[in-house]
């Protein structure tokens, strides 16, 4: 993967990561800075899910360059993406948490919507304007998610077939600025790629997602809150797994295509919970056993029961396969965490958040 960025990202390419203060975003512009010679444009409205710290402990150069933008400012948007002058753009910003989506809809469909609306037409302005070898070169990679394909029963997976199926208002709103990106490259011609990927897990996750939620609980001996039966299955995703797919689809992918990126990690959410509980035994056996912390909770309002992906496509394609299994990253996610407990203090502070039950 390093050399291969090396080789598509010449010194001096022009990166635009909208979001890149959140977790997928922040690793992706971690590794653009890392393992490139890339310029790159981080567009982040800085909402209390963003961060910046993993960033900033990293030597980079001068090559990160943040714009505090929110993308349903049309005219900031526009004037950044001016500034950016990007050859690629990453387009990550979001609203991403469902439950959050439940209690208050209004700003998924402001930023997920509009959003993308203003920042596809920027975009779009920019990417007419360019001469003509930047112009056969740009790409706007779109990233989005594997709810937009609403819920499976126990068996099938999801593909770049299936059909649009959202059942929260977050993932209407995802499956909406797909629609959005599509219909700006059927119609306008703009060269998108498109990736739909299921749940990530990993370091620097704000602690409101089921990982780093059940482990700040289990760390500080509170009750872990498991959604009705606890049967629901998600496919769980490395996120520095899905940041190689992200780029090798951004520069390798084909125009117009999307891709579904899945983590081989079907696991229901009872089998994670109870896997974090035996992890948090061995490292903290005096509050053993964590698993009397697990307290069955009302469901979710319209819980999708499964997600899988089916991740053949881009496997054949462009010659991506995870290299982490769900086990080992997830033991290396929880030694992060109790290693950074300062951190995970900080952002829940910031963000007015104490790990209460919400969307309920
Ligand atoms: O406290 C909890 N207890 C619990 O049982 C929380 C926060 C979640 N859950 C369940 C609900 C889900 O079945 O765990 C599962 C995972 O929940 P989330 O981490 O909230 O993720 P999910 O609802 O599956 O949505 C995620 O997947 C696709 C992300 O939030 C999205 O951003 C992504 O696009």
């Amino acid at each position: 993967m390093d050399n291969f960025l090396n080789e598509y990202l010449s010194p001096g390419t022009r990166v635009l990561v909208t979001g890149g203060g959140g977790f997928i975003g922040g690793c992706l512009v971690r590794r653009l800075l890392t393992k490139s010679n890339a310029q790159v444009f981080n567009l982040d409205k800085c909402g209390y899910a963003s961060d910046f710290t993993s960033i900033e402990e990293i030597d980079y150069g001068h090559r990160h360059h943040l714009f505090r933008v929110d993308l349903v400012d049309g005219d900031s948007t526009t004037a950044a993406i001016k500034k950016a002058d990007p050859d690629l753009v990453f387009h990550l910003a979001a609203e991403t948490h469902v439950d959050r989506s439940i209690d208050g809809p209004n700003a998924f469909v402001f930023s997920n919507v509009i959003g993308t609306y203003n920042l596809l037409e920027g975009v779009r302005t920019h990417w007419q304007s360019l001469p003509k070898q930047r112009k056969e070169l740009f790409r706007f990679h779109h990233i989005s998610t594997d709810e937009v394909f609403g819920s499976l029963g126990d068996s099938g997976s999801f593909t770049e077939l299936t059909r649009y199926a959202p059942r929260s208002p977050y993932a209407a709103t995802k499956a909406s600025s797909d629609h959005l990106v599509s219909a700006w490259h059927h119609t306008f011609g703009l060269p998108i790629v498109l990736t739909n990927c299921s749940n990530n897990f990993g370091p620097w996750q704000f602690p409101e997602k089921l990982i780093p939620l059940v482990i700040t609980k289990a760390m500080t001996g509170q009750s872990i809150p498991l959604y009705g039966d606890g049967s629901n299955v998600r496919d769980w995703l490395f996120v520095e797994d899905h940041v190689d797919a992200l780029l090798l689809a951004a520069i390798k992918g084909r125009l117009g295509q999307s891709y579904c990126i899945g983590g081989f990690g079907e696991r229901s959410n009872k089998q994670v919970v109870e896997l974090l509980c035996e992890l948090m035994d061995e490292r903290q056996p005096e509050l053993a056993p964590h698993t009397d912390l697990i307290k069955l909770v009302s469901d979710r309002p319209g819980h999708d029961h499964r997600y899988s992906i089916d991740s053949v496509c881009i496997q054949e394609e462009l010659g991506w396969k995870p290299q982490h299994t769900f086990e080992l990253g997830l033991a290396s996610t929880l030694d992060w965490y109790l290693a950074h407990i300062p951190w995970c203090e900080k952002v829940l502070n910031r963000a007015g958040y104490a790990g209460e039950r919400i969307g309920a």
